[in-house]
């Protein structure tokens, strides 16, 4: 059980940087950590996190098939000593890709306890066990987050829950997760709320459980006030799946909801590309979306399939996808405690713990790829000036005193009676655009 990670991975060295025209097998052709973008280093703008999920927990099942996988810490018999022996191969694994940090649910890292005095015991030993490991290799932790939506607990939702007492075991374990994540210095703290929703409405309240989810929402934001967590909190909107219906179904949604619940100073969206897709959005629809309405958070990065109607979570390899979405971010300034959390799998053939490092070099690279074409895309102004002149109209003086609230609407209607207004259509130029961003990729 106690087998050394190294073993895991066999001999293998730290992914390092290489160049884009290297032979070698497995090294960064694009990522360059040090290499400075726009004034930022690589590591700075991208913050890569790996996800402990995906990468440690996941025995390669599907609904027609088991475990693939076959992990030798997934196959213990004393849970701690599972979880420790996997802590071993996760922390080697951040070290051979050398990423800055990862992400968990507490029942990924810890084992789910029984109640949850035994959760927070689990959690607090298996914390021992991270700040030891943070210490000696340098690794911090993007983001923790509890599992609220495994346990048959909570199979008619956490915080949506009929019943109360479910309610409040959920209240539990945010709490303990929670205050993990601020133990171990986490820069945010994520809610999915994947049974947050409904199967059927017809036995469904939908104001009271969109009450009840306000409610505890402003609940965590209160006690990381009180804890001094000064993290933000990040909902991380899915319209589907597992539940019929998700209330968090897309970053527009949830901006409502923050907004009634006044939940707009404490709470920001953890954006992911397939959730983007399941919604009917593109992925940067999403974070263009988030940053307009100021509460762009972070990113789960990975890809759907466009075959496929679910969440496949494959590591995202699109070049052409990522440079627009970090286009966006950049424009938005780019990450302040947010990052790139790598919340993919590898599909359950790729046995090989190679294959493990594979999905991530690969995807690394093509967000580095992503960052270097939309740094030089934003600093020629490839569609910032189009953009700028589309809307020139917009900044002489009678159109910003119409913006300014400075203009009723009748008189905006008189003034275009009076001077005779006839505007003709302009080209939105599509393909010119496309085939400019098509060059820069
Ligand atoms: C599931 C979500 C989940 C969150 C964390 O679809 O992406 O993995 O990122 O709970
Ligand atoms: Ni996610
Ligand atoms: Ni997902």
């Amino acid at each position: 059980m106690n087998a050394p990670a190294s073993r895991f991975f066999g001999a293998l060295d730290k992914v390092r940087y290489v160049g884009p025209d290297s032979d070698a097998p497995l090294g960064y052709r694009w990522y360059d950590k040090d290499r400075v973008i726009a004034g930022r280093t690589m590591a700075e703008h991208l913050r890569f996190a790996v996800c402990y999920w995906h990468s440690l927990c996941w025995p390669g099942g599907d609904p027609f098939g088991g475990e693939t996988f076959l992990r030798p810490w997934m196959h213990g018999t004393v849970p701690m000593e599972m979880a420790e022996a996997k802590a071993d191969v996760a922390f080697e694994l951040f070290r051979l890709l050398d990423v800055p940090y990862f992400t968990f649910h507490d029942v990924d890292a810890a084992p789910e306890g029984a109640n949850l005095v035994e959760q927070k015991d689990n959690v607090a030993a298996i914390c021992d066990v991270f700040e030891e490991k943070m210490a000696e290799t340098g690794v911090k932790l993007l983001w923790g987050t509890a599992n609220l939506f495994s346990n048959r607990r909570y199979m008619a939702g956490a915080a949506t829950n009929p019943d109360p007492d479910v309610f409040a075991y959920a209240a539990g374990q945010v709490r303990i997760a929670l205050e993990a994540t601020k133990r171990l210095g986490g820069a945010n703290y994520v809610l999915w709320g994947g049974r947050e929703g409904y199967e059927t409405l017809l036995n469904t309240d939908m104001k009271r459980e969109l009450d009840q989810f306000g409610r505890f929402l402003a609940m965590v934001a209160e006690h990381k006030h009180k804890i001094g967590f000064d993290g933000p909190l990040l909902i991380e909107p899915k319209p589907r799946e597992p539940s019929k219906h998700q209330y968090d179904f897309d970053v527009a949604t949830v901006y409502g909801f923050l907004e009634r619940y006044d939940l707009l100073d404490d709470v920001k969206v953890n954006i992911e590309q397939n959730h983007a897709l399941l919604a009917g959005h593109s992925f940067d629809h999403e974070v263009m979306l988030a940053n307009a309405l100021g509460i762009f958070g972070s990113i789960d990065i990975n890809r759907g399939d466009a075959l496929l109607g679910w969440d496949t979570d494959q590591f995202a390899m699109d070049v052409a996808e990522l440079t627009l979405v970090m286009h966006e971010i950049l424009k938005g300034g780019g990450f302040t405690t947010g990052g790139m959390n790598f919340d993919a799998k590898i599909r359950r053939q790729s046995l090989d713990p190679i294959d493990l490092l594979h999905g991530h070099v690969g995807s690394i690279d093509a967000c580095a790829r992503a960052l270097i074409n939309a740094a030089a895309m934003l600093e020629k102004g490839t569609l910032e000036m189009p953009r700028a002149e589309r809307y020139a109209g917009w900044n002489a003086p009678e159109a910003k005193a119409i913006l300014a609230g400075e203009r009723t609407l009748a008189e905006v209607a008189d003034r275009a009676i009076a001077a005779k207004l006839d505007p003709q259509p302009r080209s939105g130029r599509q393909e010119y655009l496309e085939g400019l961003v098509m060059r820069s990729v």
